[in-house]
C-alpha cells in the first residue's frame, strides 16, 4: 500500500500515516495486545465499505444495496465458525470491550452481579471497573491471583461466589500470563447458576490454532478482539450457542451500536481465511515458544517473572524484587527510546499507582509476526534487560537501539 493518494489531497495525515510505517517498520512493536495484520488485512479494511450502511444482519439489512456487505459478513462469520467452532457467531462488535456489552446488554439488567478479575491482577476496564460502564451500570465483586503463585485463585473465586451468588463470572484475562482453566471456571458458575463469560481478546488466536485451551462449548459466552493474537485487524467478536443467538444479536444492533463498521468485517473475514492455514498454526506456537524463550530468560537475569514464567504469548515482570527503585514507566521510556515498545503495567500486589506501576508487560505476538524465533528473542531479552538494570544511561540505550536497528533490518515488516 502507499499513501501517494493521500498525501496529494492531505499532506499533513499523510506524514503521520507515513511516520507510523516508518514507526512499526523500525521498532519491536511487544505491547501484548497488538500485532500486525497483513497488507491483505488492511487494504479490506480501506476498501469502499466503510461507505455502506448495513443495519441489520446479512438477508435481514434495514438498507438496500447489502448484497456485497452480506457476502462479507457471511465469510466472516463462516470462517470464525471453523476457526473455533462455535454455533453462532455476531462479527459486528466494534472492539472487545463492544463485545463485552454485548453479551452483558443481552444477559443482565443494571444492578445486576458481575464477577471477574481485578485489573491490577490482570482483568480487563469492560469486566466492571468503575471507571468503565459495566462498573457503573452493574454490581460487580472481583476476584484475584494467588498472592504466592501468579495464578488465578480459583478456590477464591468459588468462595466469592458462593457469597456474591453472581449473575455472570468473566474470566479471561489482560495481563495473565498462564493457561486460562475455563473448566474449572465453569464449575463455579454451574454450583452458582450464574452465566459464563470467556473473554480471550488476548488469545483468540492462540485458540484458534489449538495451543490454548478452548471456552467454546464451555462457557456460555465467548468474547474476543479481532486485532491481537489472530491478527485480523481492528474489532470484536461474540460467539455463543444457538440458544442465545438472538438475544446476543438483538444487543450488539440495535442494543449497543448502529451500522456496523463493514470495511473492518471484511478485514476479519480476511483475516480470519489466514488463520485457517496451518501456517497460522505454526505462528502460533511459535508466539508462544518465544513468550517462554523470554520468560526463561529474564529468569536468568535475576527477574521476577509473575508465575514464574508464561503458557501464552506474554510474559509480566515485577521489577520490585530485583529494581525496588525502578518504576515500569521509567523502563518503558528507556525501551521505547531504543525501539522496543511494551508496556509499564500493575502486577498482582501492586504497591505503585496505575500510571506508574511497578511492573512491565512484554508480548511476542508482534516480533512472531515479523518472524523472530527463540534466539531472537533471548537476545531482545537480554537487551531488556541491560535498559532495566540502567534506564537512565544514554551509551546502554544507545547501544540497544543500534542493535535493535539491526533487527528490524534483518526481519523486514511492511514495504
Ligand atoms: N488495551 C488492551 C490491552 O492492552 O490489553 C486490552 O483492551
Amino acid at each position: 500500500m502507499t499513501y501517494e493518494t493521500v498525501a496529494a489531497a492531505d499532506p499533513a495525515v499523510a506524514e503521520a500515516l507515513e511516520g507510523e510505517r516508518t514507526r512499526q517498520n523500525e521498532t519491536l512493536a511487544m505491547i501484548a495486545s497488538e500485532n500486525h495484520a497483513s497488507e491483505a488485512v488492511m487494504e479490506a479494511q480501506s476498501s469502499e465499505l466503510t461507505n455502506k450502511y448495513a443495519e441489520g444482519y446479512p438477508g435481514e439489512r434495514y438498507y438496500a444495496g447489502c448484497e456485497y456487505a452480506d457476502e462479507v459478513e457471511n465469510l466472516a462469520i463462516e470462517r470464525a465458525k471453523e476457526l473455533w467452532g462455535a454455533e453462532h457467531v455476531n462479527v459486528q462488535p466494534h472492539s472487545g470491550s463492544q463485545a463485552n456489552m454485548g453479551v452483558y446488554l443481552a444477559m443482565l439488567e443494571p444492578g445486576d452481579k458481575i464477577l471477574s478479575l481485578d485489573l491490577t491482577h490482570g482483568g480487563h476496564l469492560s469486566h466492571g471497573h468503575p471507571a468503565n460502564f459495566a462498573g457503573q451500570t452493574y454490581e460487580v465483586e472481583q476476584y484475584e491471583v494467588d498472592a504466592e503463585t501468579g495464578y488465578v485463585d480459583y478456590e477464591g473465586l468459588a468462595d466469592i461466589a458462593e457469597e456474591f451468588d453472581p449473575d455472570i463470572i468473566v474470566s479471561g484475562y489482560s495481563a495473565y500470563p498462564r493457561e486460562v482453566d475455563f473448566e474449572r471456571v465453569q464449575e463455579v458458575a454451574d454450583d452458582t447458576d450464574a452465566y459464563h463469560l470467556a473473554d480471550i481478546a488476548h488469545i483468540t488466536g492462540l485458540v484458534a490454532a489449538g495451543v490454548h485451551e478452548s471456552p467454546v462449548g464451555v462457557a456460555d459466552f465467548v468474547t474476543g478482539s479481532t486485532h491481537k493474537t489472530i491478527r485480523a485487524g481492528r474489532g470484536g467478536i461474540i460467539m455463543c450457542d444457538e440458544e442465545h443467538a438472538d438475544a446476543i444479536d438483538n444487543a450488539v444492533f440495535p442494543g449497543a451500536q448502529g451500522g456496523p463498521l463493514m470495511h473492518n468485517i471484511a478485514g476479519k473475514a480476511v483475516g480470519f481465511g489466514e488463520a485457517l492455514s496451518e501456517e497460522f498454526d505454526a505462528y502460533a506456537e511459535q508466539t508462544v515458544t518465544n513468550a517462554k524463550a523470554l520468560a526463561e530468560t529474564f529468569t536468568e537475569h535475576g527477574l521476577e517473572v509473575v508465575s514464574g514464567g508464561t503458557d501464552n504469548h506474554l510474559v509480566l515482570v515485577d521489577l520490585r524484587p530485583s529494581h525496588p527503585d525502578t518504576p515500569g514507566k521509567d523502563v518503558e521510556s528507556a525501551l521505547e527510546e531504543a525501539g522496543i515498545v511494551m508496556n509499564a503495567n500493575t502486577v498482582p500486589g501492586e504497591t505503585r499507582s496505575a500510571f506508574n506501576p511497578s511492573g512491565i508487560r512484554i508480548g511476542t505476538p508482534g516480533v512472531t509476526t515479523r518472524g523472530f524465533t527463540e534466539s531472537t528473542c533471548r537476545e531482545v531479552a537480554d537487551l531488556i534487560t541491560r535498559v532495566i538494570d540502567d534506564p537512565n544511561d544514554e551509551q546502554t540505550v544507545a547501544e540497544v537501539a543500534a542493535r535493535v536497528d539491526e533487527l528490524t533490518d534483518e526481519y523486514p515488516l511492511y514495504d
